[in-house]
């Protein structure tokens, strides 16, 4: 397994799907990476998030071995514990009493053997995935109008556009390589709109921004298409050629939104700014669409898909360079996924369950005489199943779903009540694990050898620099064991990743071997040697042996997957959102993500400096709800809805609606004392796609009454003694940093030893503003710092505190600086606005007062956001601050 390890070595980022290529090194001193300048993605850049992989490796926290009820076992008990669970199931219940839940950060390998493993040899059709919660309605729009689901474009096509749509899609953090490829290629006349009910980071880049009601895109789009028809620019020649269903398209269209003024309306815009962006759209050739999670996350998000694809298909703009809608990926391998079969109603090398001879193909192909009767449970079903009892063995992999899946307190019982419950992971703690009854360690990024593909097919390899930290083994190793172990000897026998991938390609070119039937054709990598394998090149699919480096653009020749290869466009008739704000939930709750962490931070969580953008969880208010709520900007609020609560910081944002607040979806029960999105998110999923509306809940706010608030840092693990009604927590090397808030009064002087683990050494009270802080150190080594102000009460930078706890002994000068929270011989730059420099708000301030008007100037001066440029957003606001 560790053959491949080396010194330094080719790989891809395992967080977004842009799929960045990463040379990452492990020389003694430590791993570092670095941009793979070969790389077709990236050319050599990384994001804040890719240039921080080294800081989130090491052995701290991760699952080092087989857990049975909390003991640990050999992975030969382990084994047999998973696969007698499996086979006494099968045997009472039926096979369908076995479940897997998969996700889209599984290698395609993973993936593929996970698949074959239920659909196949377990013989139960309930395998779904988290690309539920994410990908799945852009798979159902895809399949919809091209017959299967294949992305056009490709990402040049973003820099040869002359107009970008950017529809529910932060790429400013969300994908930020691409991003800075589109901004890199901006030039003159070149447009781009984007639409999001939220001013986002990635508003800096557009002409035009279009605060939509949210859940209104399929009007917009609707309308749009109506009025390309109006300003007479349908390609009907394309249409006559290519396309079925243009009529019944345009007839929904112009019915449900027939001018700019009613489109105006129901998305509640200007109708100038209606007017603007379908003149600019009927005006550009080369466009764009790009769509994520504003579009898929809906209980329409399937015809929001489709109603963008439509307004490409009547105007002839796919397959062409610089015209194509783009939906971009998530999860680094969200597209590996779905080409393996990962979603319960698809079948591996995307193949169905509709189609009788793809079926019998697939057990052909897998040697056996049948497959599970499908389709199987999508996410929110599958859990149900599990919930009503009949799923009794769940097999959950790298996924965290007691936090991302909607209406988390359900999940919970669910997972609570299954009778065997095993979970797959790199990481001991997370809100998932703490409910499985057999824990199995993964080997992680870094550790495991395989392929993903990112948002424009390119599948790129991930290999191993590292050896597997304690007796974690990679997914597709464990998943074939199980296999073995069930009896499978010869189907399960692979002995490495490639074994896996040739597999999985022979299967893409079965009845297809030069890809005209299934765009997904790998026909030209089934042949692959090992060391071909381990050599792999970047390539974007199909690769076939007419094409043997693959193809940027499908479609081009106007031919599509469907059976009589056209296109179909689909009648869209606009509905809202069916979360919908009453007055007990007046205010709609929107969902997503941070620049600097991952999903539920099991991995981001871990590298200190991703923890200077945001460190607490926040809800994002408009001032005018500020009012209505009576909450103020700095203090804690709850919201509570229909199945749970939230607390957070409030953050006074005019970037968004009135009546719509914003929280970030990463912090979780190991993180904060209550502030999981999902509990605001009721399951209610889109009927074609069974994708959750997660971007649209009800809520309703109040302030939340505390009398303090507190920082504490102390050391990781210290006992915790203490109680305080709100905290959320930040793992720094050499300590935990929490923030606290109580709403009973604490005699400080009293208490403390309880919160710092004994008696302080150095302590100072101003009762009188109800102002404590105290510090204890062992021998010399810092031990815990507290810090109390009245609630709302401002503190100071930690940084400088949290630094100490990596020293073995503090020198004087550092004791007496302590209650100072800074080392008071040194300037105070204030908190870090630019994560890649270290560069902090005092000195962006004071080089903004010493006169500097730029953002270009203040990277010449500070080096703030010459790098990976996220923070630049934020510098422009010092600026305008200063200036307007
Ligand atoms: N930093 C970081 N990057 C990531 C991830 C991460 O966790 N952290 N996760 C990755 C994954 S798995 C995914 S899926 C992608 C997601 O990438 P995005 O889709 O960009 O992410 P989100 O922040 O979830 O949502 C995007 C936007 O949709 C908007 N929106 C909400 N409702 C509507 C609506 O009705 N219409 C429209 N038009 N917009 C709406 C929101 O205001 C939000 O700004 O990011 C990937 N990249
Ligand atoms: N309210 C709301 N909910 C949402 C969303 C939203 O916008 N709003 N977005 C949704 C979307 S788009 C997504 S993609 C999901 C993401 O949600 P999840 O998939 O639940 O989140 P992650 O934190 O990425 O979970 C991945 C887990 O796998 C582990 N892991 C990492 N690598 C490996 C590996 O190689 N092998 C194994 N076995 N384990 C590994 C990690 O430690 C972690 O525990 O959240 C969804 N939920
Ligand atoms: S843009 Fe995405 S793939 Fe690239 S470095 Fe950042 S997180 Fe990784
Ligand atoms: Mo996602």
């Amino acid at each position: 397994m560790n053959e491949a390890l080396s010194a330094s070595c080719r790989t891809t980022c395992p967080y977004c799907g842009v799929g960045c290529g990463v040379l990452a090194a492990d020389n003694g001193d430590g791993p570092s990476v670095t941009g793979d300048p070969d790389h077709p993605a990236n050319a050599g850049r990384l994001c804040v998030k890719g240039a921080s992989l080294h800081e989130t490796l090491g052995a701290e926290g991760r699952l080092t071995r087989p857990m049975v009820n909390g003991q640990a076992v050999s992975w030969e008990t382990a084994l047999s514990r998973v696969s007698d669970a499996i086979r006494q199931s099968t045997a009472s219940h039926g096979p369908e009493s076995v479940g897997l839940y998969l996700s889209g950060q599984l290698l395609t390998e993973d993936y593929y053997v996970a698949n074959k493993l239920a659909k196949g040899y377990i013989r139960t059709p309930h395998v779904d995935t988290n690309s539920r919660l994410c990908m799945s309605s852009a798979v159902a729009a895809h399949k919809r109008a091209f017959g299967a689901d294949a992305v056009p474009g490709c990402y040049e096509d973003l820099e040869l556009a002359d107009m970008l749509v950017l529809v529910g899609s932060n790429t400013a953090w969300n994908h930020p390589i691409l991003y800075q490829r589109m901004k890199a290629a901006h030039r003159d006349g070149r447009r781009v709109v984007v639409i999001d009910p939220r001013r986002t980071a990635t508003s800096e880049l557009a002409d035009l921004h279009l605060s939509l009601r949210p859940g209104t895109d399929t009007h917009l789009f609707n309308g749009l298409l109506a009025a390309l028809e109006r300003r007479g620019v349908l390609d009907q020649a394309y249409l006559d050629a290519h396309c079925d269903g243009s009529e019944s398209a345009l007839a929904a269209a112009r019915q449900s939104a027939p001018d700019e003024v009613s489109v105006a309306q129901a998305c509640d815009l200007l109708p100038e700014d209606v007017t603007r962006f379908f003149d600019w759209f009927a005006a550009t050739d080369r466009t764009v669409t790009v769509f994520s999670q504003g579009v898929n996350q809906a209980a329409n998000g399937t015809d929001k898909g489709n109603a963008i694809i439509n307004c490409h298909l009547a105007t002839g703009r796919i397959g062409r360079a610089g015209a194509t809608p783009f939906s971009v990926t998530g999860q680094p391998n969200a597209m590996g996924g779905r080409e393996v079969g990962g979603l319960a109603n698809t079948l591996a090398a995307h193949m169905d369950y509709g189609r009788p001879d793809h079926i019998a193909r697939v057990a052909r192909f897998w040697g056996v005489t049948e497959l599970a009767d499908g389709p199987g449970h999508k996410a929110v079903d599958l859990f149900d199943a599990v919930l009503r009892g009949d799923i009794q063995v769940l097999w959950i992999m790298a996924t965290n779903p007691a936090v991302s899946l909607p209406d988390s307190e359900r999940v919970r019982e669910a997972l609570r009540r299954c009778p065997t419950v095993i979970v797959s992971d790199c990481i001991a703690n997370t809100d998932t694990t703490a409910y499985a009854d057999i824990l199995l360690p993964a080997t992680g990024w870094g550790e495991k050898d395989g392929t993903v593909t990112n948002s424009e097919r390119r599948i790129s390899r991930q290999r191993a620099f590292l050896p597997p930290t304690g007796e974690a083994r990679p997914d597709w190793w464990i998943i074939s064991a199980v296999g073995r172990a069930l009896g499978h000897e010869r189907a399960f026998g692979y002995e490495c990743p490639a074994d896996v991938f040739r597999e999985h390609a022979a299967l893409t070119a079965e009845g297809n071997q030069d890809g005209s039937t299934r765009p997904l054709c790998l026909s030209g990598l089934m042949d692959l040697t090992n060391d071909d394998y381990d050599q792999l090149a970047p390539v974007q699919w199909p690769v076939t042996p007419a094409a043997a480096s693959g193809i940027g653009r499908l479609f081009a020749d106007g031919r599509f997957a469907t059976d009589n290869g056209r296109a179909q466009l689909i009648a869209v008739t606009p509905e809202g959102p069916v979360q919908r704000p009453d007055d007990d939930w007046p205010l709609v709750v929107n969902s997503g993500r941070l620049r600097d962490q991952w999903h539920t931070m099991t991995r981001t969580g871990r590298a200190p400096r991703l923890w200077q953008h945001r460190a607490e969880p926040f809800i994002e208010v408009h001032p005018m709800d500020l009012l209505r709520f009576g909450v103020e900007e700095g203090a804690l609020a709850r919201l509570s809805g229909p199945h749970g609560a939230f607390v957070g910081r409030v953050r006074r944002s005019d970037q968004q609606r009135p009546g719509e607040v914003f929280v970030p979806i990463h912090w979780n029960q190991q993180f904060a004392s209550e502030a999981l999105a999902s509990s605001l998110i009721a399951p209610v999923v889109d009927p074609v796609s069974g994708q959750p509306e997660s971007k649209h809940g009800m809520a309703t706010m109040a302030p939340v009454a505390t009398q303090w608030e507190a920082r504490l840092l102390c050391r990781p693990n210290a006992s915790r003694r203490w109680h305080a009604e709100h905290w959320s927590r930040v793992p720094l090397p050499g300590c935990d940093s929490w923030w606290l808030a109580g709403e009973q009064a604490v005699d400080w002087g009293s208490e403390v030893g309880r919160w710092l683990g004994g008696e302080p050494q150095v302590a100072m009270s101003d009762p009188a503003c109800g102002r404590y802080r105290a510090a204890r150190f062992h021998e010399g080594r810092l031990m815990g710092v507290l810090l109390v102000e009245p609630a709302n009460g401002d503190f100071p930078a930690l940084d400088w505190l949290a630094e100490c706890f990596t020293r073995e002994r503090l020198t004087e000068e550092e004791r007496r600086s302590l209650l100072a929270a800074r080392d008071v011989s040194l300037p105070d730059t204030g908190p870090v606005v630019c994560s890649c420099f270290q560069v902090g708000e005092k000195q962006i301030e004071a080089a903004v007062a010493d006169g500097i008007e730029s953002v270009e100037g203040l990277g010449q001066t500070l080096k703030c956001g010459t790098n990976c440029g996220s923070c630049i957003p934020e510098l422009k606001a010092f600026l305008v601050a200063e200036t307007g």
